[in-house]
């Protein structure tokens, strides 16, 4: 990898500007229903495949050099340089990492963590230096063959405790860094075939190892959200957190629906067969819409592709049900994406950035269009009206029963069925977007 010097700082040009390297809709302090976009926004870059990835694939290695020709802790200084650059010169404001990838792991755990900390220490200075904040910080714990069965899910007691320890150990770096959260992502929880899965056992485990965290979360004094992210396959064939609404039903149970929040990542989303917008519903009716990992996948390919968002459709109808969620408060949009293992030269990681930012800056004007122009909302709140008044009113009171209803029903004549009218919506949709 080389330097960053030959990389202007990308600045707002506007939608007429032909300059690659220049945001077209991202217009950092261009205020929308009161907020600056860089606060509705707030964009994070992700560690791992910014930083780390390098094109690799089932078939082939890296296409990208990302090792800056050093090696050891001297490396991991030299990503570090490069992430603060490229954040500085990308207008982003926060980053998010697991621990493997901001450090070269040890021989044993207590080494790993010695060199962990020792890139806490670096990160912590550039952090102030470039006056950057993590959004949410995780531990790794799918890579290491250890994790082969899972880590809080592993048949195995004494990897349960490794991914407690590593657990522990995020946690007290992200009160350090006063990181707006902590994630879980579940790796490997979950199985591949019940013949050699105790199901129940995993699970209940999982609930310990979650209760275990927040209580040590409160121990340590650390305010930020501790978050779950959905996903349903891959790397094992059945996911435990397969999406928003699997996850809730497990927090219910354990009695933790108020303590753990949703990252929802759209790949993560299309996955599963639902659309982004789904999970995010989910999320926000359930009180637990968090944080955004910000990608997409692609629908004629069957796993988590991680691409940069362009899709203005899906930006737009996620943003507004961020925006009517209120915005984000702890959370933010993080790109999980990477580069294709095609776009290899350098200026190809600010092009894929600047693509997500502006299509993200794209989907809030139409999201904040879409809401001012009113149609739409007002078509949704009319078409259940009949619970504002009479039978309905009561049925969402709660003040009705199935006697009532009995009776009630034998007494009417014609009922009337309104439309959906989804194509005039979606039209509609289209109208506000290009006009
Ligand atoms: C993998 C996940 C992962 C989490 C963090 O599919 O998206 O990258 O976001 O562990
Ligand atoms: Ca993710
Ligand atoms: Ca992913």
């Amino acid at each position: 990898m080389k330097t960053l010097e030959h990389i202007p700082e990308i600045s707002f040009e506007g939608s007429g500007s032909k300059t690659p390297l220049a945001f077209k809709y991202y217009d950092p302090e261009m205020m929308i229903l009161g907020k600056t976009m860089r606060e509705h926004l707030k964009f994070a870059m992700s560690y791992w495949h910014t930083i780390n990835a390098g094109g690799t694939d089932m078939f082939g290695g890296d296409t990208m050099d990302k090792t800056f020709g050093k090696e050891g802790i001297e490396r991991y200084k030299a990503k570090a340089d490069f992430a603060f650059e490229l954040m500085r010169k990308l207008h982003i404001d926060y980053f998010c990492f697991h621990d493997v990838d901001i450090a070269p792991e040890g021989a044993s755990l207590g080494e790993s963590i010695k060199k962990y900390i020792i890139m806490v220490d670096y990160i912590e200075e550039l952090m102030k230096k470039f006056d950057k904040k993590c959004l949410w910080n995780t531990a790794n714990m799918f890579g290491d063959k250890l994790f082969m069965a899972g880590a809080a899910t592993s048949p195995n007691a004494d990897i349960y405790a490794v991914s407690a320890a590593k657990v522990k150990v995020g946690l007290d770096v992200a009160k350090r860094l006063d990181a707006g959260g902590y994630v879980f992502w579940g790796g490997r929880e979950g199985y591949d075939t019940l013949i050699n899965t105790d199901m129940g056992l995993e699970l209940d485990n999982l609930g310990r190892f979650l209760h275990m965290a927040a209580d040590y979360a409160d121990k340590i004094g650390f305010t930020g959200a501790l978050y779950i992210e959905p996903k349903p396959k891959e790397p094992t064939k059945h996911q435990y957190d397969y999406d928003v609404a699997t996850c809730m039903n497990f927090l219910r149970k354990i009695g933790l629906e108020n303590r753990y929040k949703m990252n929802i990542e759209a790949n993560h989303a299309t996955l599963a067969g639902h659309t982004f917008q789904h999970e995010l519903r989910t999320a926000v009716i359930n009180g637990s819409f968090g944080s955004v990992d910000a990608n997409q996948g692609d629908l004629f390919l069957g796993w988590d592709t991680d691409q940069f968002p362009t899709n203005v459709y899906d930006t737009a109808l996620a943003m507004y049900e961020i925006i009517k969620a209120g915005g984000f408060t702890t959370g933010g949009l993080n790109f999980d994406a990477k580069a294709r293992r095609q776009s290899n030269a350098i200026e190809d990681i600010f092009l894929s950035y600047i693509a997500g930012m502006d299509t993200f800056a794209l989907g809030l004007k139409v999201a904040a269009k879409i809401i001012e122009d009113g149609r739409i909302d007002s078509f949704v709140e009319d078409r259940y009206a009949g619970y504002n008044r009479g039978i309905g009113r009561k049925i969402v009171e709660g003040k009705t029963d199935f006697d009532e209803l009995y009776n009630y029903a034998l007494t009417l004549k014609e009922i009337q069925v309104e439309s959906g009218k989804q194509e005039y919506l979606e039209s509609l949709i289209n109208n506000i977007m290009f006009s």
